[in-house]
């Protein structure tokens, strides 16, 4: 092989950085704060239309759930061996119940990706319930697994 395409090739994968299973715990947990934060920021719009604390509109509904389906899609590769001590609120029943942890989070993204759903057929009372199930499987995973 050509020298240069050799330098290309290791280039290539430097850059691509280090994988998933060298990432540093301290990053693993910001990584799936990050997520978890902006999956709030996007719900939060969704929540405050359903309550009539901000106008009705389709568009930024169904852009917000689409963000908000992605952001519930990031976390869960996150909570690796080493990743339950540091900066973080995660309770120690996420490595013992790996099951249930594993069960609650897929609630949350099948509430959520519902949720994008419902958003695009501008059916008002239809968000709402969604908007209900979404709040209801953030909180039954928060509630068990979340340190206040
Ligand atoms: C939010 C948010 C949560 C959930 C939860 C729903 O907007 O940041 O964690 O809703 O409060 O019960």
């Amino acid at each position: 092989m050509k020298a240069w395409r050799w330098c290309l090739l290791v280039a290539a994968f430097a850059g691509a950085g280090p994988g998933l299973a060298q990432q540093k715990p301290e990053d693993a947990i910001r990584y799936r704060q990050s997520a978890l934060f902006l999956l709030g920021q996007h719900f939060g719009p969704l929540a405050a239309m359903v309550q009539g604390k901000m106008p009705y509109d389709r568009d930024v509904a169904t852009r917000n759930a689409a963000l908000a389906e992605t952001m519930s899609k990031l976390p869960w590769d996150r909570f690796g061996p080493g990743t339950d001590k540091g900066d973080t609120k995660a309770k120690p029943g996420i490595w013992t119940n790996q099951a249930d942890f594993k069960a609650k989070a897929d609630r949350m993204q099948a509430e959520v990706a519902r949720l994008a759903q419902v958003s695009k057929t501008g059916d008002f009372d239809a968000l709402r319930v969604q908007v209900g199930e979404t709040g209801k499987a953030c909180k039954a995973c928060h509630d068990e697994y979340r340190n206040k």
